[in-house]
């Protein structure tokens, strides 16, 4: 059936439409939001009657899954949560891809959707778009989802899904609004606004971290995108304890990974994972240390090594209690965000510094708190680099696309990535990141079509900043219609399609099992001609003159006044 008119109540006048969709998008003006991506239908109107209004941009990708994608590349790089507006069934069934991976990476994410009216739930009647339990479908895949009574309840969950970004761990909620509320009257005033303030932290607990990293050793720093925030303060406890810092692939960046202390987003090497258990003190904020970054790993002193596990103390900081406990035992767990702790740990270690300067002027130092015997910390980073740089294969051609992206764009380049070869065995180790902010990525949920829109919604929330997508064939086709979207938005992005004619990492993954490979060697489009008939530019390069044409065609790309697909042809 296609879409149709429904019949709506109201008239023309202002006061008329001060309906249920008035109410969410007054909330979300209120807690700061300037843009949301969606496509609209014919349920979804009444949200987006309002949204001029309010000065709210709506982007419209060409499908629900880049809306999500978009709006989650948007969230990275600007530090607001990504909107997504979505129609009933349909609309919000193809957007629910993004949102399990917003909850895989924990990112935050409010989608918002009109639903069937009050009293037809599970009905089955027939009704355009009728699903038979969203908001319970959605309740079993998110962090949240609400489905509204009232035009104040749906307002209210807006600003509950503020709420829980700013002050919990991250992820995505739903909001399902009945047309009958959507459509409905409502009187209210706007929101709470955002963010609210960040959970005390248990005090207790940051002493004792504190008192076990001013006496380490050999201490080290892991920094996942929970940490993404407190980069500023990961950088000073970095310095102060002289500590080493790895992070995982969502804390990318955390510590300027040309800084003499970073080891990179590099958790998922042997060498980094010894040193993780060679080190007395381990620090670790904001991640779960999970499984998709580590590779079969392990990092740290687990349970059942023996007495080695005396040997090691480890500190845990997470906003999220039950992440505290995830694949590695804490021996101190602090609860909370990640920059309170870090502020209340430098306090304390540079008060700790300043008393023992004093005291070593009276000549009665502590030895157990002498600095002196601290292993130097830029010597044990620049050997973990060596180390890595010997286990990565810096001549795959993923990391050589992405060093000849990076200094062809600058090296506060912004590079979106998918689940391609190119992405992780390349971008995630080959870009040098300074910032938190420059790899767009989602390695948990490991999903195919991300790339092209999170790139899309990177540039529209760091405008001034290059932004390059770097993917492979079979990602990009999972999303190509959404170069059509850049093409409308006029972004300058260079869009790198690596081809090696299908799915090669899981070819690679048949052979490896003694299956001969099928299902995997694909048909490869012509991308530069299929980007020319969406309006954008097309070029395609050899993977045999990279080092000569790649660097000039990225220049040309990021100065162009719209979108240009890049097409490198490997060799099959
Ligand atoms: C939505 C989704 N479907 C299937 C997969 C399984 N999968 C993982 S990697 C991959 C191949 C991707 O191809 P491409 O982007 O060309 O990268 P390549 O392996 O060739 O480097 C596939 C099919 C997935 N991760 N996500
Ligand atoms: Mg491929």
């Amino acid at each position: 059936m296609n879409d149709r008119p429904i019949d709506r109540a109201g008239s023309p006048d202002d006061q008329a439409y001060s309906n249920g969709g008035l109410a969410v998008i007054a909330a979300l003006a209120a807690h700061g939001v300037d843009t949301v991506f969606g496509i609209p239908g014919t349920h979804n109107l009444e949200f987006y009657r309002h949204l001029d209004r309010f000065g709210i941009r709506a982007i419209t990708p060409r499908h629900e899954q880049g809306a999500g994608y978009a709006a989650d590349g948007y969230c990275v790089v600007s530090g607001r949560p990504g909107v997504v507006l979505t129609t009933s069934g349909p609309g919000l069934t193809n957007v629910i891809t993004a949102a399990a991976t917003a909850y895989a990476e924990s990112r935050p994410m409010l989608i918002l959707s009109p639903g069937v009216p009050t009293g037809l739930e599970r009905a089955d009647v027939g009704m355009l778009h009728e699903t038979k339990d969203s908001s319970g479908a959605l309740s079993h895949l998110l962090v949240a989802a609400h489905r509204t009574r009232t035009a104040e309840g749906a307002a209210q969950a807006v600003a509950d899904a503020f709420a829980l970004f700013a002050g919990s761990r991250p992820g995505p909620v739903h909001i399902e609004v009945p047309l009958d509320v959507l459509e409905g009257g409502w009187h209210g005033t706007t929101a709470e606004p955002w963010p609210p303030r960040p959970r005390p932290l248990a005090e207790d607990a940051v002493d004792t971290a504190a008192e076990a990293l001013a006496d380490s050793v050999r201490p080290l720093i892991i920094a996942g995108g929970g940490a993404r925030a407190a980069s500023a303060q990961i950088t000073a406890l970095a310095r102060i304890l002289d500590a080493p810092v790895a992070t995982t692939a969502n804390g990318k960046g955390i510590l300027d990974e040309t800084d003499p202390l970073a080891i990179g987003a590099n958790v998922r090497w042997p060498a980094v994972q010894q040193a993780s258990r060679d080190a007395d003190v381990l620090l670790v904020v904001g991640t779960e240390i999970a499984d998709s970054d580590l590779w079969g790993g392990l990092i740290g002193v687990q349970e059942d090594s023996g007495p080695a596990n005396a040997a090691q103390t480890v500190i845990r900081c997470d906003i999220d209690p039950d992440q505290l406990h995830k694949n590695l035992r804490g021996d101190v767990l602090v609860l909370g965000d990640a920059a309170g702790f870090a502020d209340g740990l430098l306090a304390r270690l540079s008060a700790r510094t300043d008393a023992d300067t004093g005291a070593a002027a009276h000549a009665t130092t502590d030895a157990a708190t002498d600095p002196g015997e601290r292993e130097d910390g830029a010597q044990r980073a620049a050997a973990l680099r060596q180390a890595v740089a010997r286990e990565f294969d810096t001549s795959h051609i993923g990391a050589r696309v992405t060093a000849l992206v990076q200094e062809a764009a600058g090296h506060d380049v912004i590079v979106s990535g998918d689940s391609s070869r190119v992405t992780y065995d390349g971008s995630v180790h080959a870009l040098i990141a300074r910032t938190p902010d420059q790899l767009l990525y989602m390695p948990g949920y490991a999903t195919l079509g991300y790339g092209i829109p999170a790139a899309i919604g990177g540039r529209l929330g760091a405008p001034d900043r290059p932004v390059v997508c770097i993917v492979g064939d079979g990602a990009a086709m999972f999303a190509i219609q959404e170069i059509a979207t850049a093409v409308e938005l006029a972004l300058p992005i260079p869009f790198v399609i690596v081809d090696n004619g299908g799915y090669e990492e899981i070819e690679h993954q048949m052979v490896e099992r003694g299956i001969s490979p099928f299902a995997v060697r694909l048909h490869r489009p012509d991308f530069a001609l299929l980007a020319e008939s969406m309006g954008a530019r097309g070029v395609a390069i050899a993977h045999t003159d990279l080092d000569e044409h790649l660097p000039a065609a990225i220049r040309s790309a990021l100065a162009a006044d719209g979108p240009t697909v890049v097409h490198v042809l490997e060799s099959t």
